[in-house]
């Protein structure tokens, strides 16, 4: 038994490449020649093999480590056998990784171009890629492409690369197609207006790793691109990675900018060539992320269970697109950005709207003593200055409430649901921004004055867009009052995470019937929309039974 330091071999112009993955752990049995780590740079990816057979003791590459040859991967317990055979030099240390396969990937030697003129792009030497399949065209006539941009990817049973561009011009024909056969010299794009963009040929002996064909995940054996090693033999073996199923089947192009959006690719569907992660497949996963119409694994782990069905299964199957109507072909128009705060509204409610199930139960409360009881407050109080409003004591019932049914101060997280046992109430406030909802933290140790004051500072705050995040978030249940403005009832939308919202419109006197008689009452009109996956119907109709039994009768509070 010997402990043995496995090293990065010799991987060519590979300088300071990122690992992006680690394929072993600590225990594991590795074959000679198995992966050990993949690393990456921004043009090409490959796997590191092992220089040795032995079982992992201790793993020196960790993922975002930058690494070059010689640098420490990992160490291992080897046989006797091994430990008796001499240590490889550091140069050595993999038999095999040693650049091979797609050797000096020199952009291939430029025709010349008159001024103005066109060019004809070829396959480079691209090693022993031999009759390699067309598995992705980037370029389409009409585009514009840089010395050294990808044009086309070509696929082996083991491998894949992307094929660079040697000049700069306006692509004038595409001369592959997906699933073509082409070889070092196939035809590629004619370019026009090349003349003078050629780079220059790199010998390939020392060709511009930028332009090298880049080998991407998919090829687990193929050396690295733009070797300085003449090709002497081909890369062991590995199960292709994708197959792995350890990374998607995308080109290096494609995952480093997955990696900027932080797009998990292992959850983008591809539609290329052998389910190949096209540019289109990663634009497409955004959007529908955006939209809300997919989570991300990461996003349903986090949301209640409910949710990810819907979502996860392509949400809206068959939905109509939004309706495009020229409107000034009717009348005349006039067209306005929405405001900051309605766009994030506007995007938040979206989302609850269409993510939790709302109910809402509507019901009445006899507030007649309690609104003579507020409007003597305010006679007694008028040189206070400060006005007590039925919305506070909403807070002070809603707290009440929300202490005898606790599964409404709660919220969803994934299979689980948090109860809270702090009381912040959020109240909507409309202003001329769009709608706003600071929030009274620990209501339930604030009296009714502290509660009035607290919510015409944060309303006049709210009104002159100086509302600060803190006092805007950790809401436990909102509280939406049109009552200034009048309506009978109305859905509101629950705030999520929270489980709830109580909506309150205009109070009308109303004729009630006391057994004998019809006597007038102040009645308040109250709508109650929960959330049917955290809460039951019943226990929304005893919430509002409740709640009215409070308002008739405050004292209730104190029970
Ligand atoms: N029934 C009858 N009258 C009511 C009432 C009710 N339920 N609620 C308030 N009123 C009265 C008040 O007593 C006040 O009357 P006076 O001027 O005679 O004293 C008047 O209506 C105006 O009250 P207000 O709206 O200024 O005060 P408030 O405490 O009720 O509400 C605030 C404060 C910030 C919630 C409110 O200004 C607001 O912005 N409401 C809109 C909320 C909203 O947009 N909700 C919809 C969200 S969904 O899009």
């Amino acid at each position: 038994m010997a402990l043995v330091d496995v090293l990065v071999p010799d991987i060519g112009d590979f300088k300071e490449v990122a690992v992006i993955e680690v394929l072993v752990k600590p225990g594991d049995t590795v074959k000679e020649e198995q992966s050990l780590i993949t690393v990456e740079s921004d043009k090409a990816s490959m796997e590191i093999p092992s220089s040795r057979s032995g079982v992992v003791k201790e793993i020196l590459a960790k993922i975002g480590d930058k690494v070059s040859e010689g640098s420490l991967v990992v160490r291992m317990e080897t046989g006797a056998a091994e430990a008796a055979a001499p240590a490889p030099a550091p140069a050595a240390a993999a038999p095999s990784p040693a650049p091979a396969a797609a050797p000096a990937a020199a952009a291939p030697a430029p025709a010349p171009a008159a001024a103005g003129g066109t060019i004809e792009v070829k396959v480079p030497d691209i090693g022993d890629f031999k009759e390699v399949a067309v598995i992705e065209v980037f370029v389409k006539p009409g585009d514009q492409i840089k010395v050294e941009q990808s044009l086309i990817t070509v696929e082996s049973d083991k491998a894949s690369m992307e094929i660079p561009s040697s000049h700069a011009g306006t692509v004038k024909e595409v001369l592959v197609k997906l699933g073509d056969k082409v070889s070092e010299g196939s035809l590629v794009v004619v370019l026009e207006g090349a003349a003078g963009a050629a780079a220059p040929a790199p010998a390939p002996a020392a060709a511009a790793p930028a332009a090298a064909p880049a080998a991407t995940v998919s090829a687990p054996d193929v050396a690295p691109p733009a070797t300085r090693t003449p090709p002497t033999a081909a890369l062991p073996a590995h199960e292709p990675t994708a197959a792995k199923g350890v990374l998607p089947h995308a080109s290096p192009s494609i995952r480093l900018q997955a990696r900027q959006l932080g797009v998990p690719l292992e959850e983008v569907k591809g539609s290329g060539l052998k389910g190949r992660i096209t540019q289109d497949d990663l634009q497409n996963f955004v959007k529908s992320v955006m939209a809300g119409t997919t989570l991300t694994k990461a996003a349903a782990a986090k949301a209640p269970a409910a949710t990810v069905g819907a979502a996860a299964g392509g949400a809206f199957p068959g939905l109509l697109p939004w309706p495009q109507v020229d409107f000034a072909k009717f009348g005349p128009v006039e067209r306005k950005d929405l405001s900051r705060i309605k766009k994030i509204s506007g995007a938040n409610l979206h989302r609850n709207w269409v993510v939790i199930p709302h109910v809402t139960n509507h019901d009445d409360a006899d507030i007649t003593e309690l609104e003579a009881f507020r409007v003597q407050l305010n006679k007694e109080n008028e040189k206070s200055g400060v006005k007590v409003t039925m919305l506070a004591f909403l807070i002070k019932a809603a707290v009440a409430a929300l202490k005898k049914f606790p599964e409404f101060n709660a919220s969803l997280d994934g299979d689980q649901v948090v109860l809270k046992q702090y009381f912040h109430i959020g109240f909507a406030a409309d202003t001329p921004n769009g709608l706003m909802v600071p929030v009274i933290k620990d209501a339930d140790k604030k009296g009714i004055f502290q509660i009035s004051q607290e919510m015409s500072e944060l309303a006049k705050k709210a009104r002159d867009g100086k509302l600060g995040p803190a006092e805007m978030t950790g809401g436990c249940f909102s509280i939406s009052s049109l009552g200034g403005i009048g309506g009978r009832y109305f859905t509101p939308i629950i705030n999520a995470p929270e489980v709830a919202i109580l909506g309150v419109c205009k109070s009308t006197m109303e004729p009630k019937w006391d057994g004998k008689q019809f006597v007038p009452r102040l009645t308040l009109p109250l709508s109650l929309s929960w959330d049917h996956r955290a809460v039951d119907g019943a226990a929304a109709a005893r919430f509002n039974a409740y709640l009215c039994q409070i308002l008739a009768d405050f004292r209730r509070v104190m029970l």
